[in-house]
C-alpha cells in the first residue's frame, strides 16, 4: 500500500545536502507519496508570497506531519526545524527514521539517546536506498 511520507531535511539550517534530499525524495516517490517535495526543491514550495508565510508554513507542515504514516529525516546538516518536526512526530506516535552520514555528522544526543527514534548511520549513499526499501515496503 502507498504510504504518506513526511521527508524532513534542512532548509534554513543550510542547503549543502539539498541534492541528496532530492534523490531520496525521488526514490521514495517511485512507490509512495512524499508530502514535502519542496524540501528537495525549493522552487516547488506553494507558500511563497502568502500573507503570514511563516505561519502558513508551520500550519501546513504540522498538518502534513499529523497526516503522515512515517517520517524520514536526513539529519547530516543540523536544522532546528527538523529537530522540532522529529519531536512533534514522536509526541503523536508517528514512526521516525533518521539518516545521517556518520563520517560527516556528530548527531545530537537528543536524537541518538532517544530510543523512540530509529537511527541509521550510513557511510555510502547506496545504504540509504536499501534501508528505504525495508522501511517503505
Ligand atoms: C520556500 C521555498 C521552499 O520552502 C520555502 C519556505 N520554507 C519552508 N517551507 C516548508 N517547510 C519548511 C520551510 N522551512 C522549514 N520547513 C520545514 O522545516 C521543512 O519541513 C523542513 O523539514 C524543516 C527545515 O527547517 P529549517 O529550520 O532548516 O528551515
Amino acid at each position: 500500500m502507498k504510504k504518506k511520507v513526511y521527508f524532513a531535511g534542512s532548509i534554513r539550517g543550510g542547503r549543502q545536502d539539498a541534492d541528496l534530499y532530492k534523490r531520496i525524495i525521488e526514490y521514495i516517490q517511485r512507490n509512495h507519496i512524499v508530502l514535502t517535495e519542496h524540501v528537495g526543491d525549493l522552487s516547488k514550495s506553494k507558500t511563497e508570497g502568502l500573507p503570514n508565510q511563516e505561519v502558513a508554513i508551520y500550519e501546513q507542515d504540522t498538518a502534513w506531519l499529523r497526516e503522515a504514516d512515517v517520517v524520514i529525516a536526513e539529519c547530516t546538516t543540523p536544522s532546528l526545524g527538523v529537530g522540532y518536526e522529529l519531536a512533534y512526530a514522536e509526541a503523536r506516535g508517528i514512526p521516525v527514521h533518521i539518516f545521517y552520514n556518520k563520517p560527516r555528522a556528530n548527531l545530537s544526543a537528543m536524537l541518538t539517546g532517544d530510543k523512540y527514534f530509529q537511527i541509521h548511520p550510513y557511510e555510502r549513499e547506496a545504504e540509504i536506498f536499501s534501508l528505504l526499501d525495508a522501511i517503505c515496503q
